[in-house]
């Protein structure tokens, strides 16, 4: 064991709270040496196991055999070697990589076994690596250890999760200025903003002899303001980061024969679902994903609403409604080449009744035939909700649909250029500290003592030190990394 690897020397807070010190209890006991798969399952040029804890090095060269001792090179170098089993008998030809404490992803001696890519032999490498006396990691072990040694901060450690499960190029960004540690810094400030003026006030109030330069509520209250503002910049960006990081559920639906699954095939620019002109083909919910003005869209295409007796189709008229449900914007489909009917105000119908949480677009499709659409009546039925003509089948009006759905689920917010809140996680927090500052300001309005600021500011603290992990309880650090794969 090498002296207090396994401690955390975070930032230490001048008021530690009751949450943290639960924290700090974990940070400081000893780590076990941990091992896990690094690579997805499957064949691959190589697959990597990897190490971590005091004990890393010695583990890996009770299985490696090499010319260099493994504890012999300087850190950051790899090592070729070979794998042997029980007997001595050659498992894989490999490199090691070996980098040493403190300058590792986790902080602590770190092993990377680069093996071919095989499933058989990457198994047969851990099993040898946890009988030389490593542990099978648990899910996200690796990082929550570079949290808990002070690497990364817990905003940093979820960005990592989301930059391995960006669904788009822009979510990427986000994930990685967040890794890089610009929320944190963003919050940060703000923390120690707060953190300054609590400190002031809590001196005047102890040490009224000290004859200490008074703060005037006017003051506090201006300072207070300025902080507030920043926060609800970032939260201003919120929704956008969270339609960037989760992407969008797009629900398409309307009665049979609109051309539902023409719409979704043709926005895919593949043939995905079956289209016939017999009403009632699709009987089963189709999911797929799709780029749209950057925005990842899952698109599900559902059997078409009406009343039956077929047994299956009734089935998937209920999932249909379930989708529904689960939508956060759903394509309602009309045809433009006949009159509305009691079917579609059926459906229009279930859309306000299931969809109500949902934004609605009107797809008028069909657009290529001669229009038979009472266009007052549509608009009527459809009240707030925007219509777009398009064709399925000449792709007209396709791109102005896709245009109005990121208008339409990005709203203001998509005007923000730098958005770094992409985690409810993270809008929770600062919209209790908002709540807190707002506390404050009323207290200074009302010419109540100053001491009584202390309290909503030491609440602001703790909602901002959420983010970063510095006021955080050990259950919501467990469920965080939980989220992860093994060997990340
Ligand atoms: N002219 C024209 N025909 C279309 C258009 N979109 C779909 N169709 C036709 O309409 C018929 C029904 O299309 P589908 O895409 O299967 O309709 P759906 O809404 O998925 O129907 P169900 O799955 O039965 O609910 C097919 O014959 C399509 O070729 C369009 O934009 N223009
Ligand atoms: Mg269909």
């Amino acid at each position: 064991m090498i002296g207090g690897r396994g401690m955390c020397h975070r930032r230490s807070a001048p008021m530690r709270s009751r949450r943290q010190e639960v924290t700090l209890v974990v940070q400081e006991m000893h780590f076990e040496t941990i091992a896990a798969i690094a690579t997805p399952p499957g064949e691959g040029a190589i697959g990597i196991v990897r190490i971590s804890g005091p004990e890393a090095l010695s583990v890996a060269e009770r299985v490696v055999r090499s010319k260099r001792r493994l504890s012999d090179v300087p850190s950051h170098t790899l090592v070729y070697g070979k794998v042997v089993d029980e007997h001595e008998r050659i498992l894989d030809d490999v490199l090691v990589g070996v980098m040493r404490a403190p300058r590792t992803y986790t902080g602590e001696d770190l092993i990377e076994i680069n093996c071919h890519g095989g499933p058989v032999i990457l198994q047969r490498v851990l099993e040898r690596v946890l009988q030389a006396g490593a542990r099978l990691a648990q899910p996200g072990e690796f990082t929550k250890r570079a949290f808990l040694n002070g690497k990364m901060d817990l905003a940093q450690a979820e960005a990592v999760i989301d930059m391995v499960r960006a669904k788009s190029p822009k979510g990427l960004e986000i994930a990685a200025l967040q890794l890089e540690g610009k929320l944190s810094e963003v919050v940060r400030t703000q923390r120690e903003a707060i953190l300054d003026l609590l400190t002031h006030i809590q001196a005047v109030i102890d040490y009224p002899e000290e004859g200490l330069v008074d703060i005037a509520p006017e003051e506090v209250g201006a300072r207070l303001a300025e902080i507030s503002k920043e926060l609800q910049r970032l939260l201003a960006g919120a929704d956008a980061g969270r339609i960037y990081r989760e992407g969008i559920r797009v629900a398409i639906v309307g009665k049979p024969n609109v051309g539902k699954s023409s719409l979704l095939n043709a926005i895919l620019q593949e043939d995905r679902a079956i289209v016939t002109p017999i009403a009632g083909t699709t009987r089963d919910l189709i999911e797929e994903r799709a780029l749209l003005g950057g925005i990842p869209f899952t698109l599900t295409d559902t059997a078409g609403i009406r009343v039956t007796d077929d047994p299956v189709e009734m089935i998937g008229v209920e999932r249909t409604r379930k989708a529904i449900e689960g939508a956060d914007l759903i394509f309602l489909v009309v045809s433009g080449a006949e009159p509305l009917d009691s079917d579609d105000e059926a459906v229009i119908q279930q859309v306000r009744e299931a969809g109500a949480a949902a934004r609605v677009l009107v797809v008028v499709n069909k657009a290529d035939l001669p229009p038979a659409l009472d266009r007052e009546g549509l608009a009527k039925a459809a009240g707030e909700w925007p219509c777009v003509w398009v064709s399925a089948v000449t792709g007209m009006g396709l791109d102005h649909l896709e245009e109005l759905a990121s208008k339409e689920v990005l709203g203001e917010a998509g005007a923000q250029d730098a958005i770094l809140l992409t985690r409810a996680r993270h809008k929770a927090a600062l919209e209790e500290a908002l709540a807190a500052l707002k506390e404050a300001q009323a207290t200074i309005t009302e010419g109540l003592p100053l001491d009584l600021v202390s309290v909503d500011l030491q609440a602001a603290l703790e909602a901002l030190g959420q983010v970063t992990g510095e006021s955080v309880s050990e259950e919501v650090v467990a469920r965080i990394f939980a989220q992860f794969c093994v060997g990340k």
